[in-house]
């Protein structure tokens, strides 16, 4: 089946990507099925807000987080993919730094890959490469368990930037498009206050200097947290102010959880910027 994803990389129009986790901590009472359910109901809703990719996760990335046993990661991503994909004609991405749940989750009807960890896996590259579909390939300084006990960098900007070269090239080496390939500075990832706001402020000239798209997430990260001292539940309409800017900058996907709100915010924006184009089909309306 050809890739869902290429096409709307190829649109003039930014993507939002809805947040999909199927960790154990997401679900309350955690039964299987129960939890199967919960996910396809509430990728159902996604959809409906107006999502373009649902990004699908097994294992925790938060930082301190634990790793999770390959098998225990694709029990809880498989069934799901395989559901959302037969369901749906929104494509899914797997969220994974695992080369064999890449491979898996793309035989289940994934067609993308979002590795936090810039697809270094020893073979993540060559099987990504075989998986034959986009990857976003994000910057990340050490591993979840130990990247924010005392970031330090000479210029985030730089030093992100050309880890992010190297592994472009590493994919480029391998047969990858570089029209498949997404970068992300990974905000949160292993970044003080200061270095995630700088990151927010270069958006554009990482884009340029790079020469591929962007995926960004911000939604509820705890730089909303630190600047203005909102607890998670109260980080929307900074999500929202962080979201608009990247688009406006540039960035090409945003990793968001509440996706009715950010479809909104962006496609508001879009419409200013667009209001002028030719295939503009509000002339007609008159208010
Ligand atoms: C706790 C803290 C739980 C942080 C989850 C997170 C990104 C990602 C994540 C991102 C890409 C979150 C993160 N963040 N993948 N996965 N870019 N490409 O806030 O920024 O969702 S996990």
């Amino acid at each position: 089946m050809a890739n869902l994803v290429r096409p709307l990389l190829a649109r003039d129009s930014a993507l939002i990507m809805g947040i999909l986790n199927v960790t154990p901590d997401s679900f309350s009472d955690g039964g299987e099925f129960h939890s199967l359910d919960l996910a396809i109901r509430h990728a159902e809703q996604m959809v409906a807000d107006g999502a373009d990719i649902i990004d699908v996760g097994g294992e925790s990335t938060r930082p301190g987080a634990d790793p999770v046993e390959r098998q225990e990661e694709l029990d809880r991503v498989i069934p799901v993919i395989e559901c959302l994909s037969t369901r749906f004609d929104v494509p899914i991405s797997i969220d994974t730094q695992k080369p064999n749940v890449m491979h898996e989750a793309v035989k289940g009807g994934a067609q993308m890959i979002n590795d936090v960890n810039g697809l270094r896996a020893e073979g993540a590259v060559a099987i990504a490469a075989k998986c034959d579909v986009p990857v976003c390939l994000m910057h990340m300084l050490d591993i979840p368990k130990k990247m924010q006990e005392k970031p330090d960098y000479n210029e985030v900007t730089t030093e992100v930037s050309s880890f992010l070269r190297s592994r472009i090239d590493a994919c480029l080496a391998s047969g990858i498009d570089n029209a498949d390939i997404l970068i992300d500075p990974g905000i949160g990832f292993g970044k003080t206050l200061n270095h995630n706001l700088e990151l927010l402020n270069h958006v554009g000239q990482m884009i340029e200097d790079l020469g591929c798209e962007m995926l960004i997430g911000v939604s509820r990260k705890s730089l909303i947290g630190m600047q203005l001292g909102r607890e998670v539940d109260s980080r929307l309409p900074a999500s929202l102010g962080l979201a608009v800017q990247a688009v406006i900058k540039g960035a090409k996907i945003v990793r968001v959880h509440d996706v009715l709100e950010t479809h909104d915010a962006i496609r508001m924006i879009e419409a200013v910027r667009n209001y002028d184009k030719p295939n503009n089909k509000n002339k007609d309306k008159s208010f």
